[in-house]
């Protein structure tokens, strides 16, 4: 069970479509997958997503860090020893999508070592989560499209739709025209990643008041501290932080502060060791949680399967599992598979995915 080797492997697979948001857009992803070896042969796997434009992250940041800082002190510890991997790791501020990606592999290895699935070693509450599908900006008519195709084709009938443009008329109409198309019969909620103010997003949610949205997420900055919770106080759905919430103590402070009423907790930032620290905190905090996506890859998303399927909390409301769809290609040996609008989680030991050796050496970026 002891670590005795971490690889960064950069990676790019393009989309097929970009995916563009108030924050920033993604044509490729540009991913490093890590693999944690040890002394038994086993090797556990998962993914980095560098996003400049929330954590600070590059890829070749990620690879850099990890091969000069992070394998070097956790090289010979165990498996079963991730509380002290997380005290080493801590002591290198940010970094946040790296040393979540270390932590997770290490997850993934316990596991195939012990032979158990890790969403069983985590909680093990269900097999299985509903999957809400991210809408990038683009034409109404265009978002719409796209959406039909996620129920038609996966079953999916969850939809986050992005907003944050100005005027907010472009945003609100989209959400206007999906409710129009769909009727009841699926769920919406937003999400400006801080691209409007406060005035902006409150002048929208009561545009979209007859709409039945589930939530509002970072509509605007949770930086603009008394306009947030000036907002939050107005809105009367769950207010969902996300990027202003990398942390268990982000989330104290923000919830405390009454910039948020909801989460959203991302395995790409937080890996399990930590988003299990948050998803207790916000049990106990009663807060609503959401599983995010942070634009992952298969790789990504079978650790976010994993983590939301393990307790009631996490899958109660639909997981944010599909914007691999949108890549042109992936690594691994069996691709994951949505139907019904579900995704299910591996029966087998670890994450219960395996790299396809070939689909690497074709998009890695180091060789
Ligand atoms: C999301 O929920 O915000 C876009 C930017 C980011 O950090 O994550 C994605 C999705
Ligand atoms: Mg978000």
């Amino acid at each position: 069970m002891k670590i005795t080797a971490i690889e960064a492997i950069p990676f790019a697979i393009p989309y097929n479509k970009a995916l563009r948001f108030a924050s920033g857009e993604v044509h490729a992803a540009e991913h490093v997958l890590v693999r944690v070896h040890t002394d038994d042969g086993v090797v556990g796997v998962a993914e980095a997503p560098p996003r400049p434009f929330t954590y600070g992250e590059t890829q070749a940041g990620i690879v850099t860090i990890i091969e000069t800082i992070f394998a070097p002190q956790l090289i010979g510890l165990t498996l079963l020893e991730r509380e002290v991997a997380r005290g080493r790791l801590a002591r290198t501020i940010g970094n946040p999508t790296a040393k979540a990606a270390i932590d997770m592999a290490m997850w993934d290895a316990l596991g195939k070592t012990l032979g158990l699935p890790v969403t069983e070693l985590l909680g093990g509450f269900t097999d299985r989560m509903r999957v809400s599908h991210m809408l990038g900006f683009d034409e109404a008519v265009a978002m719409v499209a796209e959406a039909e195709k996620m129920v038609d084709t996966y079953g999916i009938r969850t939809f986050k739709v992005k907003v944050g443009r100005r005027p907010v008329e472009l945003d609100t109409a989209v959400v206007r025209a999906l409710r129009e198309r769909f009727g009841d019969g699926v769920e919406l909620y937003v999400d400006g990643n801080r691209g409007w103010t406060a005035s902006e997003s409150l002048r929208a949610m009561r545009s979209m008041a007859d709409l039945d949205l589930l939530f509002a997420e970072e509509l605007n900055p949770a930086d603009d501290v008394l306009g947030r919770r000036w907002l939050v106080g107005k809105v009367d759905v769950p207010f969902i932080a996300d990027e202003s919430v990398p942390t268990a103590a982000d989330v104290t402070r923000e919830v405390l502060g009454g910039s948020a009423t909801a989460i959203s907790i991302k395995t790409a930032r937080t890996g399990f060791t930590d988003s299990r620290r948050i998803h207790h905190l916000a049990e106990g905090l009663g807060l609503e949680v959401v599983i995010g996506n942070q634009i992952d890859g298969q790789v990504g998303t079978a650790c976010a399967v994993a983590f939301g399927s393990a307790y009631e909390l996490t899958s109660k409301r639909a997981g944010e599992l599909s914007n691999f769809l949108d890549m042109s290609d992936d690594l691994l040996t069996e691709p994951l598979q949505i139907n019904g609008g579900q995704l299910v989680t591996s029966p087998k030991p670890g994450l219960g995915i395996e790299i396809d050796e070939n689909q690497l050496q074709r998009y890695r970026l180091d060789q």
